[in-house]
């Protein structure tokens, strides 16, 4: 693996929190994440399911976890399936895991080739009284492929079909909201990975320069430090699709006067990080992107604030609303009296903020987490407020990561600039 070994404790304590939560008698079975295919004979790059990862720690196709707390063979309690390798798999593809190394990886003692997973699937279920199955039961989920989980959901129930099923998803959701100091960690290498790229740019950008040269340098200095790469698509927008919410086409020159808004994260030992920064292109804001820049810093501070134990996304929405309101009506955009007899099912800020302020991060970038349930000592969520005036093509986003502590928010991307004098004194530097 391209990342340093993570400590296998992680995985071994996550299994031990998903164990307490299935009910006595059950097995559950997670599956690795799919080899998507291309249209000829290429495939696209393998990405391992996060909850798999999550429980194991294994970054290989074909694995599948079986977790049996109550199985009567007690080897059998937990028991990873890899894929077998041969000479030829070794020499078109090179190194895949020993049983030996999965068992270091994942602390999993027991370790077979998948040629054994039917019969001892058999064996659990059959003194089972539960099957615990993955559904992707993600809100913004829009899954048109049948997935490895989907086509073991099938296979299973046909093969099994007087067993209760149960769902794994709601418990992955419930604990992975929650990060553990050694997932923090990850996601601060993450972190000073992005705020490296970030810093490389800031020399870099200037009337002229196109989008994508400015996602080439962010990606180089992902790739030289250990990243697999970004943890989504860099949006690298300037001019009016600063105000393009998903812009990811990134073929545009950059031109003087114009901002240039950059929304992009590095990935490292499969966690996330998600970055926003808005500059001017050339160096130097002008009096009014200056003063739509100021006013999304004053509501980006004040969301990392709230961002507090027993609040709730639903309540810290529309507190942030709240905030964002009252800069629009000083940026001249909104009205006062209109706001206040406004419907409160369409709140005229809309117009121009018309995304979420939050969202937890960790594995997936945009990570499992309840939007009722409060906030947590230990959750990562973004800060990521915006405000978008298209008839002005200014388009203004903040982004950093913040961990919710007992006390005050912990920013783990405190030092990365984002004052406006700062981002103008490092760019003319
Ligand atoms: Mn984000």
């Amino acid at each position: 693996m391209r990342y340093s070994p993570i400590d296998n404790r992680l995985f071994i304590e996550n299994r031990a929190k998903l164990a307490q939560r299935l009910k006595p008698d059950s097995v559950a079975v997670f599956n690795a994440g799919d080899v998507m295919p291309k249209s000829a004979d290429g495939v696209r790059r393998f990405i391992q399911h996060t909850d798999l990862f999550y429980l194991s720690g294994i970054d290989q196709e074909e694995t599948i976890l079986l977790i049996c707390p109550d199985a009567r063979t007690g080897k059998y309690k937990e028991i990873l399936f890899i894929r077998e390798t041969s000479e030829k798999i070794a020499i078109w593809e090179g190194q895949k895991y020993t049983r030996e190394e999965a068992a270091a990886v994942s602390g999993i003692k027991t370790v077979y080739w998948t040629s054994r997973f039917e019969q001892i699937f058999r064996e659990l279920v059959c003194e089972s009284e539960h099957i615990y199955l993955n559904t992707n039961e993600h809100l913004r989920a829009d899954v048109s492929v049948e997935t490895r989980d989907a086509r073991f959901l099938k296979w299973c129930q046909a093969a099994f079909p007087l067993h209760k099923y149960e769902r794994t998803a709601p418990i992955l959701h419930d604990l992975r909201a929650v990060k553990s100091s050694i997932e923090v960690n990850l996601i601060r290498d993450a972190c000073a990975i992005t705020e490296k790229a970030f810093r490389r740019v800031l020399a870099f950008i200037r009337p002229g320069v196109w989008e994508y040269e400015i996602e080439a340098e962010i990606h180089h200095e992902f790739l030289k430090n250990r990243s697999r790469g970004p943890a989504y698509e860099s949006i690298i927008a300037s001019g009016p699709d600063t105000c393009v919410l998903h812009y990811v086409k990134n073929d545009k020159q950059c031109k003087d006067g114009e901002l240039v808004l950059m929304d992009f994260g590095a990935e490292y030992a499969g966690y996330a990080s998600d970055l926003t920064r808005t500059m001017p292109v050339s160096g130097r804001f002008t009096p009014r992107q200056r003063a739509v820049y100021d006013a999304v810093l004053r509501v980006q501070r004040a969301a990392t604030d709230m961002l507090r134990p027993g609040n709730t996304l639903k309540k810290y929405q529309k507190a942030v609303a709240k905030v964002v309101e009252n800069e629009l009506i000083g940026l001249g955009l909104l009205d006062a009296e209109a706001v206040r007899t406004q419907n409160p099912d369409a709140p005229l800020y809309q117009k121009y903020f018309m995304h979420g302020t939050s969202h937890h991060m960790g594995l997936d970038v945009h990570d499992y987490g309840s939007r009722h349930r409060p906030f947590e000592p230990g959750m990562v969520l973004t800060c990521e407020p915006g405000i978008y005036i298209r008839a002005e093509g200014i388009g203004v986003r903040i982004e950093n990561d913040i961990l919710i502590t007992e006390n005050a928010p912990t920013d783990l991307m405190a030092s990365i600039p984002a004052e406006a004098e700062e981002i103008e004194d490092l760019m003319n530097g």
